[in-house]
């Protein structure tokens, strides 16, 4: 994690039971060189530290925020009902058909508050890092141009993995 920069996002937990399911988010903001800060509070069991958290969080310069949870994933949109910024929620998976309980609690949200919600497990928490960096670009050039090398690499690899594929392919035939 950059150290030396104020933190432009912020990743809460409701447990840090999630950090090791989650912690894919943290990992897309390093790679592109963006300051974070990471904090376990709950929506049921602390409350209050996730109103104070919330409602102060712009005026501390956070920009985004991220907010993972599983099982009866509360804290995403609590977190939205507090701040005006952009809210990332994560569903962490659970034994419950693989956290469809922390989706759905994520992503249900009433109108007038929305919270940005990505895939349960898998490239979900990656994707939330991802998001988070594509808000920042939008007034940060620089950020910009790495996502744009971000993308223009993702093409090439997966035209590697065709060319791959294809070869093989007329190996079998052959
Ligand atoms: C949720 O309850 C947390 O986000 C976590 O996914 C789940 C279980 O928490 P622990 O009992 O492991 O602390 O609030």
């Amino acid at each position: 994690m950059p150290e030396t920069t104020s933190p432009l996002v912020g990743i809460v937990m409701g447990s840090d039971s999630d950090w090791p399911k989650i912690k894919a988010a943290a990992a897309a903001l390093d790679e592109f060189g963006v300051p974070y800060e990471v904090r376990v509070m709950s929506a049921h069991r602390t409350p209050e530290v996730v109103r104070q958290y919330a409602t102060t969080a712009a005026s501390r310069g956070l920009k985004v925020l991220v907010a993972a949870a599983g099982g009866a994933a509360h804290l995403a949109g609590v977190v939205a009902s507090h701040t005006t910024l952009p809210v990332i929620g994560i569903p962490v998976p659970t034994d419950l058909s693989g956290g469809l309980d922390s989706l759905l609690s994520i992503v249900q949200m009433p109108g007038d508050v929305p919270v940005a919600t990505v895939g349960v497990g898998g490239g979900g928490p990656r994707n939330a890092g991802l998001l988070a960096v594509e808000i920042l670009a939008l007034g940060d050039p620089a950020l910009q141009k790495k996502l744009a090398a971000f993308k223009h690499k993702l093409t090439e690899k997966v035209g590697e993995k065709d060319a791959a594929l294809q070869k093989a392919l007329r190996n079998e035939i052959a």
